[in-house]
């Protein structure tokens, strides 16, 4: 019956797809200036910490990203407030399996804000036990709570111990036979760490062999077949305010020496980049000092994807790890972007303009070569990367 149930959900999913998607919060309007969280109390999150760091943002669903966020603003302890992000949400969650087939999009096809699909998950105490639940259209759907981090330090000179934690706003979204967990922590040291959990049940497609699959059945004689998840994110930078904000890529040359040298590539067009074992990039905004006279700025780090390619005929979405674009109110999802008088897919938005108010496209991917443990229920596999302070404060603010 469950199962009868899910198919029902795929059938319903792919009938979706044939309709036409309605636009996300596009909009071509000049943007407000940067101020503090814009919007009504139901939409607003507003959590000081154990520690004294402030995290602020508004938050709504949209039909095919799911859950966004906006006007995020952090006051470290002791500090002021800093706009850090206009807008954040998924972008795409695109699962090919290795066969070739099938090929999922689940943000731009299927949609993960969907209440009347049943996409977005009611959720209840048991997923939030120890925070508060948001309503969007009267259901229950965002958890917003505060989770301990050990050790937000620990130093032996001054003899002392500090936990810390972090704000965890989550809603999750039921796609075909996986249940997608999608967390932003903001912790109390500034530092974001959007994640992707996936759990839930396999797949049950079982046209795979030892060449595309892993063995699950007993006796070997039944195949659960490999895939990627692989998860863009989009994220509208504003370190304080939209003007005057750069991007810069670090990298710290050096195999096989006893020295490492520091380039810096200021990233003046738009640029498809990919990662890199010691590359970072940070969105500066050189006019806004912190109390050493340092300029501001907001680090993305990336280091644990798989980076999936797919072929370049259809999938050239997929041939970059992290794309930085000049906004544009249109460019909402990473593929299948169906505004009007608007490019299909964040290759196409990366041609070549002046970088200016940035937004970053980031791409985490995770090949998923299934285990006996995945049958069932799956135990959760987590994704992400991290988006960290640089300079914000002219020390630690941790007390
Ligand atoms: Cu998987």
């Amino acid at each position: 019956m469950f199962r009868l149930f899910r198919h029902a959900r795929v059938l319903m999913a792919v009938a979706a797809l044939l309709m036409p998607v309605m636009p996300g919060p596009a909009s071509a309007a000049p943007r407000p200036p940067a101020a503090g969280p814009s919007c009504d109390k139901a939409h607003r999150i507003d959590k000081t910490l154990k520690s004294g760091a402030r995290w602020q943002m508004c938050w709504d669903i949209d039909r095919s990203t799911g859950m966004v966020l906006s006007d995020v603003t952090y006051t470290p302890n002791r500090g002021t407030p800093t706009r850090v992000l206009k807008s954040a949400s998924l972008a795409e969650v695109h699962v090919p399996y290795d066969s070739g087939q099938p090929r999922f999009y689940d943000v731009s096809a299927i949609g993960f804000g969907d209440l009347e699909l049943g996409t977005l998950t009611k959720l209840s105490k048991d997923d939030c036990p120890t925070g508060t639940l948001s309503a969007f259209r009267n259901v229950p759907v965002m958890c917003s709570q505060e989770q301990p981090r050990p050790f937000a330090y620990k130093s032996a000179v001054e003899k002392s111990v500090l936990h810390g934690s972090d704000l965890v706003v989550f809603s999750v979204s039921e796609i075909g036979w996986y249940d997608y967990i999608t967390e932003w922590r903001f912790s109390d040291d500034g530092t974001i760490t959007p994640r992707s959990g996936a759990t839930g049940s396999l797949s049950p497609f079982q046209f795979s062999d030892a060449s595309s699959g892993w063995p699950t059945g007993v006796g070997s004689k039944r195949f659960s077949e490999n895939h990627s998840h692989n998860i863009f994110w989009r994220l509208d930078f504003d370190v304080e305010g939209q003007s005057k904000n750069i991007v810069e890529q670090y990298d710290y040359r050096g195999s096989g020496t006893a020295k490492r040298t520091t380039k810096r590539t200021v990233l003046t067009q738009e640029t498809a980049a990919d990662l890199a074992p010691t590359r970072f990039w940070r969105v500066v905004n050189p006019t806004a000092l912190n109390g050493d006279g340092h300029p501001k700025s907001w680090e993305i780090d990336v280091h644990d994807s798989d980076q999936y390619r797919g072929p370049a005929e259809t999938e050239k979405f997929t041939h970059h790890d992290v794309y930085l674009t000049t906004y544009r109110g249109c460019e909402r999802l990473a593929y299948g972007n169906s505004a009007p008088d608007c490019a299909p897919s964040v290759d196409a938005y990366t041609n070549g303009e002046k970088l200016t108010d940035p937004v970053a496209w980031v791409s985490v991917d995770y090949h998923h070569v299934p285990r006996d443990e995945d049958q069932d229920p799956m135990p959760t596999h987590w994704q992400g990367f991290r988006i960290v302070p640089r300079d914000v404060t002219a020390t630690s603010q941790l007390p």
